[in-house]
């Protein structure tokens, strides 16, 4: 076989990304040799080799077809789109799934006292960011000149020290905005981890490679939020208790022996069950009520 007969998946060597996407190729069966300090880890299970990099590269190595997947921030991914864009050059790159870790959103943020009410207060000031794509793109589309400025690290002291007027970042708490005296104002993107491919799927082995790989991701993503629940009750009281829970399969009705008019069911539903959840189903007649975790899933 030769080497690229074998997948390469991009994720990052070390970072908040680097232990979920790790962890989502394990549940996805794929064992790795480990050596995590080095670039390479040699895919044991599966024909399908990792490489460790930091995450900006991620998507130019999917270009350049060094590797076939990546997992990276869906914000780094479209900067860097948006930024073959601009050079003229179509994007070689796409994202296929949204993972489901790696939350955050690109917003923008402005100094405590900034009584921000609309983008049209943003005409003549001075944005500091790591994403000027990005914050051109939204600028433009909501009609607004302002200069951007494009710092590698350390944005939000930016204000603090007379570069910038205000900032766009990466949030997902809020704490490091709210040490800086800085206000959360509007949300230019909403992130997660994605898995990104390139946009011309190869032509050989890998291809296949590539759909079960998506089928599996498929089957965890799914297997997160779901969750298996169980029951009795009167056939009659079936339809009102069902409608009680997140949307899910059709449930399976086992009539229960000796006992006339009564069904044991079980139902797979695509969202958490809460205490309210079970106690509606009570009231409208179900009992024995148990909720289980779904371990894996292949549709
Ligand atoms: O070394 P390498 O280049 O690979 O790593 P990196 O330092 O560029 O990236 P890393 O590990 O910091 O982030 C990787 C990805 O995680 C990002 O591209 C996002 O998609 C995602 N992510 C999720 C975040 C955050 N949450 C996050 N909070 N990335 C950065 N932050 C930073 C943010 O920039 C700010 O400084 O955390 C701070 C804000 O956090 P809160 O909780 O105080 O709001
Ligand atoms: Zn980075």
């Amino acid at each position: 076989m030769s080497a690229r007969d074998r997948l390469r998946i991009a994720i990052q060597k070390s970072g908040r990304l680097s232990d979920a996407s790790i962890d989502l190729l394990a549940r996805c069966g794929l064992k790795f040799r480990r050596s995590r300090d080095k670039l390479f880890c040699f895919g044991e299970s599966l024909p399908v080799d990792l490489l460790l990099v930091r995450d900006d590269d991620v998507p130019g190595m999917i270009a350049q077809g060094v590797c076939d997947l990546g997992i990276v921030g869906r914000n780094v991914l479209l900067e860097q789109a948006l930024d073959s864009a601009n050079a003229g050059d179509g994007a070689a790159f796409r994202e296929v799934r949204a993972l489901g870790f790696g939350h955050c959103r690109l917003a923008l943020a402005v100094p405590e006292e900034f009584a921000y009410a609309d983008a049209a207060q943003l005409g003549g000031l001075r944005i500091a960011t790591s994403y000027p794509n990005l914050l051109a793109d939204w600028l433009r589309r909501a009609g607004v000149q302002a200069a951007v400025v494009t710092l590698s690290g350390s944005v939000e002291i930016a204000p603090r020290l007379g570069t910038a007027d205000c900032i766009c970042d990466l949030v997902s708490s809020g704490a490091t905005l709210a040490a800086n005296q800085l206000r959360e104002a509007a949300i230019i993107l909403e992130s997660e981890a994605v898995l990104a491919a390139g946009t011309l799927s190869p032509a050989d082995a890998r291809a296949e490679l590539i759909d079960m790989l998506l089928r599996r991701i498929d089957g965890v993503i799914q297997v997160r939020v779901s969750k298996l629940v169980m029951w009795q009750s009167p056939r009659a009281a079936l339809d009102a208790i069902t409608r009680l829970l997140p949307q899910g399969q059709r449930p399976t009705v086992t009539s229960i022996e000796g006992q006339d008019n009564q069904v044991s069911v079980q139902a797979i539903c695509n969202g958490a069950i809460t205490w309210q959840h079970l106690e509606d189903m009570q009231r409208a007649g179900a009992r024995q009520m148990l909720v289980l975790p779904v371990e894996q899933m292949l549709a």
